[in-house]
């Protein structure tokens, strides 16, 4: 099996990284990070630490809202986590459009209004990145199925594609034309009806801050982080499966499914365990990220190891 020792530093573009390193995360300081959190998005309220007392399903606690606000994987604006809030909070998130299309019966743009009639509920997920790092985190949101079964699928449609907003003069990162902008990610259609897969407009109760993808994100806690694509501007039924922004740079690293396996390493660190933010000692990573009673019923027969 690809093995290689695992470090707390194993970020998703390192094998390219060469460039991002050149185009410099520079050290921010404590007092640059701490007032990354006004601007642009409401202010969060007082921070609760720890969290507030509220766990997941598996009774460990939510990461708080700071360390979910200022620890982040965005690529179109820096591949520097925490350097992340400070450069999206000029970003746009309002007015939004979702035009949703492609194999449908019934088409349709959605304002971001018209996303929040369609429901919030607050959903309690795990979050693991393919870094092998992960938090605990309070979305608010709803079915993305939901969604979908309003614009009426076609018989024919096998797949969703979802598309992150181009617009390169607010996300310095997509002037970096080394990445294949937008980002792109997909599902299968049954993977996107399920339950459990999430359109989030909100954490913690507020509105979506920029740097955790608002206005409006996927989240589906199964598969690693980078799946959950941020920023929607487009989702489209289709009859093939897509071919994500990461399938595209490395695609013996990041396949379509990206289920989160204990069992299958990725090429450069294993994914045995993980490192939940917030905490000092790596815990055992757990298949489907500890919703395999939810959904493992999806991949019935398939080869895991394969369809990475
Ligand atoms: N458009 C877009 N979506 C994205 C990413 C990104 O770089 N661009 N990063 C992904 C990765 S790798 C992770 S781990 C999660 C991180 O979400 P968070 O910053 O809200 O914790 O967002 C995912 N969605
Ligand atoms: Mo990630």
């Amino acid at each position: 099996m690809r093995k290689i020792p695992s470090s707390e530093i194993t970020p998703e573009h390192t094998y390219l990284s060469r460039r991002a390193f050149l185009g410099g995360a520079g050290a921010l300081s404590a007092a640059a990070l701490l007032a990354a959190c006004g601007g642009g998005t409401p202010a969060p309220a007082v921070t609760p630490r720890p969290a507030d007392g509220r766990t997941d399903d598996l009774g460990d606690p939510l990461n708080s809202l700071e360390q979910i606000s200022n620890y982040n994987n965005y690529y179109e604006f820096t591949t520097d986590k925490e350097g992340v809030a400070r450069l999206a909070q000029q970003f746009q998130t309002s007015p939004w459009e979702v035009q949703v299309g492609g194999m449908v019966g019934k088409p349709r743009t959605f304002g971001l209004e018209d996303l929040l009639a369609l429901g919030q509920e607050e959903r309690i997920y795990r979050l693991r990145c393919v870094e092998a790092w992960s938090m605990v985190i309070p979305w608010s949101g709803f079915p993305l199925g939901r969604l979908l079964a309003a614009v009426e699928p076609q018989a024919g449609a096998k797949y969703v594609r979802f598309e992150t907003v181009y617009r390169p003069e607010e996300m310095p990162g997509q002037r970096d034309r080394f990445y294949p902008w937008p980002y792109v990610e997909g599902l299968r259609l049954d993977e996107a009806m399920h339950d459990l897969t999430l359109l989030a407009t909100g954490l913690y109760g507020q509105g979506l801050a920029p740097q955790n993808g608002g206005p409006v994100r996927l989240v589906v806690p199964w598969k690693y982080g980078f799946k959950s694509i941020k920023a929607i501007a487009k989702i489209d039924l289709v009859a093939e499966a897509p071919t994500s922004l990461w399938m595209a740079l490395a695609p013996n690293e990041y396949g379509f499914y990206a289920n989160v396996n204990p069992e299958v390493d990725h090429p450069r660190w294993s994914q045995a365990s993980e490192r939940r933010i917030g905490e000092l000692r790596r815990r055992p990573t757990l298949p489907f990220n500890g919703y395999a009673d939810e959904v493992a019923a999806l991949y019935a027969g398939m080869d895991l190891r394969e369809h990475y």
